[in-house]
């Protein structure tokens, strides 16, 4: 057959934009090139409807083995007792346990999107909200830190069956103890959907959600840089203490619970080719040299949101132990909004998202912030010392946001910075 020159033509464009390119998208990383070569291959022909060892299908003896080495070294990795590596992404875990915990109707607590919180954790528009009765805790104006005291006051109201920790825009650690003391007064389950901070937790640079979180979900393919997909863990004590009667009248454990909101709940046959480089990617993030790209990541942050400050502009909760930060842009340029500076800095090269910050007065489509992550360019070897550069650039954009020639000059310096830095081979 002829080779489709179209689509591919346009795959070489994308190529060409992220290797020329600053990549700041805090959700964004790069795979190696055998995460991307396990992608690509003959196991996306492959139906495996079912768990390793018991499909819906023959043929499946070696995506099990794919299956079985990715549920394994998942395990390894969180120090979990159970996994299921098959969600399409974080919205399907997120959805899975929702299903599986949760009755249509039923109340949960979630951080409220314009403050930083995920669509799947109660936005009116996404199936978390229509489906479910989502209750929103927030941060502090002042701190901008997540505020225990009023999630607290909430769930002694409203009595939720679950909460939910986690975020999409916060560069602050949880305190997973004071959740699930919170839970256990409400009489709800705790969730805690690590989908950014993944990756730091796993190398334990932040708190470590498993002891208190009875459900953990999460992404692959941010800080934890694997193949665009989700999956969910659980460590073993609470399986032991959990069980539901199914209308037979046969107990359940919450793993299978979960095991089936996933398939046949909320997804279809599992995709096995992208299973395989979750496996890959895992093996990668078991190693020493991953934990110091996640050590060099959470440095350049730190050294990130302090240059940010160094020029004036907020940093929301004052910096960041995490991978990523918010910055409120109305402290340096009460005019310019969110949109504005992506769309300025895309035409320098330079990729990051607006964002809502806390308290926001503009809206989602506008927005008063920008997100921010050193995930994808750590990945590319950008150390501490290229961070101000890096910030410098993104000031003289917005300080310019009009002017094309600062913006044709600095992405002829984007350009000339990333050549140092070289992305997989295509
Ligand atoms: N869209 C992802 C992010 O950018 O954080 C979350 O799903």
């Amino acid at each position: 057959m002829e080779r489709d020159k179209q689509i591919f033509d346009i795959i070489r464009k994308e190529y060409e934009r992220q290797l020329n390119g600053l990549e700041l998208i805090a959700s964004e990383n790069f795979v190696s090139n055998q995460v991307l070569e396990a992608m690509g291959t003959c196991l996306t022909n492959k139906y495996a409807e079912g768990l390793p060892g018991k499909r819906y299908y023959g043929g499946c003896q070696y995506v099990d083995e794919a299956e079985t080495l990715a549920i394994e070294r998942a395990k390894s990795l969180f120090n979990a007792t159970w996994a299921n590596v098959q969600p399409h992404s974080g919205a399907q875990a997120n959805a899975a346990v929702m299903m599986a915990v949760l009755k249509p109707g039923d109340t949960f607590l979630g951080l409220d999107l314009s403050h930083g919180g995920h669509l799947t954790h109660g936005s009116a528009v996404n199936y978390s909200g229509i489906l479910y009765r989502p209750v929103p805790y927030t941060v502090k104006e002042e701190t901008g830190t997540v505020d225990y005291d009023l999630m607290e006051q909430i769930a002694a109201k409203e009595k939720p069956k679950l909460i939910v920790a986690g975020a999409s825009a916060y560069s602050r650690d949880w305190d997973y103890k004071r959740m699930r003391e919170i839970a256990d007064q409400a009489g709800a389950l705790l969730m805690v959907d690590i989908a950014h901070p993944a990756g730091l937790i796993a190398k334990k640079f932040l708190n470590d959600p498993f002891p208190y979180c009875h459900i953990v979900t999460t992404t692959t393919h941010k800080t934890l840089r694997g193949p665009r997909g989700g999956m969910i863990l659980m460590q073993e004590d609470f399986e032991n203490t959990w069980g539901i009667k199914t209308p037979k009248g046969q107990l359940k454990t919450m793993t299978q619970l979960l095991d089936s909101a996933v398939f046949p709940g909320v997804q279809g046959g599992p995709l096995e080719h992208v299973i395989a480089a979750k496996a890959v990617s895992f093996g990668e993030a078991l190693t020493d040299s991953y934990k110091e790209y996640i050590r060099q990541v959470i440095k350049n942050a730190k050294v990130m949101a302090a240059r940010f400050i160094e020029l004036g502009y907020k940093v929301i909760s004052d910096g960041t132990d995490n991978h990523s930060m918010l910055i409120d842009l109305r402290t340096k340029f009460p005019d310019i909004t969110g949109k504005q500076v992506e769309n300025a800095l895309m035409e320098a090269d330079i990729t990051l998202n607006k964002n809502m910050v806390p308290f926001d007065t503009r809206s989602p489509f506008q927005t008063s912030g920008v997100r921010v992550g050193t995930p994808a360019i750590t990945t590319r070897g950008v150390k501490e010392d290229v961070i101000p550069v890096i910030v410098d650039l993104i000031d003289e954009v917005i300080t310019n946001i009009d002017n094309e020639k600062t913006k044709t000059g600095v992405r002829q310096k984007v350009n000339d910075l990333m050549k140092d830095y070289p992305l997989f081979a295509y």
